[in-house]
């Protein structure tokens, strides 16, 4: 199957028919009201059985036109498909149909994990990032201060900034590691950690080094600093997103119970998800703020705000298909819950905790209701992970993947936009889940704060 459409995209690339980077990277999913038109001859759109099929293109007559195919964008805009003129023999597009509100995937089913660089251990790892920069190296973000990059079956440093860390709070530390989406050209990149005199976050950029295997610490532009009243909730995700704009997680500032009710003040940066562009620096750090951001021209409101209402949103992620924001926040005494962040809304600590009244006057309008939560007997700390878009394990396809730091459970559900559709906890470990990670290939991993680092496979 898989030989036959190999030979058939290539000759449509030879064609000239289809961009070779549109077939690699966007099987189309066009929705057959948008290829419709109502002259001339239509395409005709047949479902596969198989979601992990490519679709196929039959190509045009000789003498016909070929469709426009613009391929996805990397975070998940749909394709356009531009149909062929009405005077043409029409292309037969069958899509791969869309789990989500198309055709459902195949139901979940638990998991067993393996561990994956077996001999390798890492001193409180928090994060592991992949840059698109086709070397296909992840890069390990030690809590102290270090960033280490994995090689073969080793790890070299490749930034050590301990010097200027402070990690002295369970939750405190360099807690976040972004690569620039031009990674590959310029070098730069982005962290998030904490630091003492005075107590704050700093989002700062480095440069690497000849050769990408180091980086220089004097290489340092720090583009934002937040004040932090205690050493909790710090949030500390630093990711690019949509527009290649850098989303920024903080915490509410710390304590119990919010009491500089900080997560419900837009004045302050702290209880939110922040969107910088952080493209043009000038020579002082400065970042610029995206026009369409959804509190500029608020009164009293700063700026940089994508949302808020956020307790300790520690771990969120983009889905790579469709570009949703997905957020996990840690709870209080009792709910961890999982958002789905949209621009400019409210989250709702602390009137809320999970999707439960915690203030004592809890007037609800205007709150964000979480896509789930679960309790004490579950967990007492959510890490948030990714909607899973590999290859290797096809029941978890187009699934959000979380887990808990404390019980060490993962799940996974399935939302249709409105509703949770399916969920299932998919496997009970021992680990102490400090995050998740996503490579090019769209697999994903498991850090267990001890050190290890895990995967999934299918049970054996
Ligand atoms: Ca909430």
């Amino acid at each position: 199957m898989r030989i036959v459409l190999a030979a058939i995209f290539t000759a449509l690339i030879g064609m000239g028919c289809i961009d070779a980077d549109a077939v690699l990277e966007a099987f189309p999913t066009p929705d057959s009201s948008e290829v419709a038109s109502t002259r001339g001859f239509l395409p005709t759109i047949t479902p596969v059985s198989e979601y992990t099929s490519p679709p196929t293109i039959t190509p045009l007559p000789k003498f016909g036109l070929a469709p426009t195919v613009t391929p996805m964008s990397r975070f998940g805009l749909a394709p356009t498909v531009t149909p062929a003129p009405t005077f043409a023999f029409a292309p037969t597009v069958t899509p791969v149909p869309k789990w989500q509100g198309f055709v459902q995937a195949e139901p979940l089913r638990e998991l067993d994990i393996e561990r994956v660089y077996p001999g390798l251990s890492f001193d409180r790892p928090v994060a592991l990032a992949f840059p698109e920069d086709g070397a296909r190296r992840g890069f390990v973000v030690e809590q102290a201060g270090r960033i280490l990059f994995l090689k073969d079956e080793d790890a070299d440093t490749f930034l050590d900034i301990r010097d200027r860390v402070n990690d002295r709070g369970n939750e405190e530390g360099l807690l976040g590691l972004a690569f620039d989406p031009d990674f590959d050209s310029n070098g730069l990149f982005y962290v998030y950690y904490t630091a003492n005199g005075p107590r704050r976050s700093v989002i700062s950029r480095f440069s690497v080094g000849p050769g990408y295997n180091t980086a220089d610490p004097g290489s340092e532009k720090v583009i934002l600093e937040v004040e932090q009243p205690y050493a909790n909730h710090n949030g500390g995700q630093i990711l690019f997103g949509p527009g290649d704009f850098l989303y920024v997680g903080l915490g509410d500032g710390g304590s119990a119970g919010d009491p500089k009710g900080h997560g419900q003040n837009t004045g302050t940066l702290l209880g939110t998800i922040l969107r910088l562009d952080v493209s043009s620096l000038d020579a002082a750090g400065s970042y610029a703020i995206p026009s369409d951001n959804p509190l500029v021209g608020v009164a009293g409101a700063r700026p940089e705000i994508w949302a808020y209402g956020l307790r300790n949103p520690w771990r969120f992620t983009f889905d790579s298909e469709t570009g949703d924001m997905w957020a996990a926040d840690v709870g209080q005494n009792a709910l961890e819950e999982v958002d789905l962040v949209r621009p400019g809304l409210n989250y709702g600590w602390k009137i809320m905790e999970g999707d439960e009244c915690f203030s004592r006057s809890c007037d609800t309008r205007g709150l964000e209701l979480p896509v789930t939560v679960y309790g004490r007997d579950d967990g007492c700390s959510i890490t948030g992970g990714y909607v899973y878009r590999g290859t290797r394990l096809p029941s978890l396809y187009g699934a959000y993947v979380y887990g808990d730091f404390c019980s060490g459970k993962i799940w996974a559900l399935r939302f249709d936009g409105s509703r949770v559709t399916e969920s299932i906890q998919l496997a009970d470990t021992k680990l102490r889940i400090s995050s998740f990670a996503e490579d090019a290939d769209g697999e994903l991993y498991i850090l267990d704060l001890g050190g290890e680092i895990y995967r999934f496979a299918e049970e054996g």
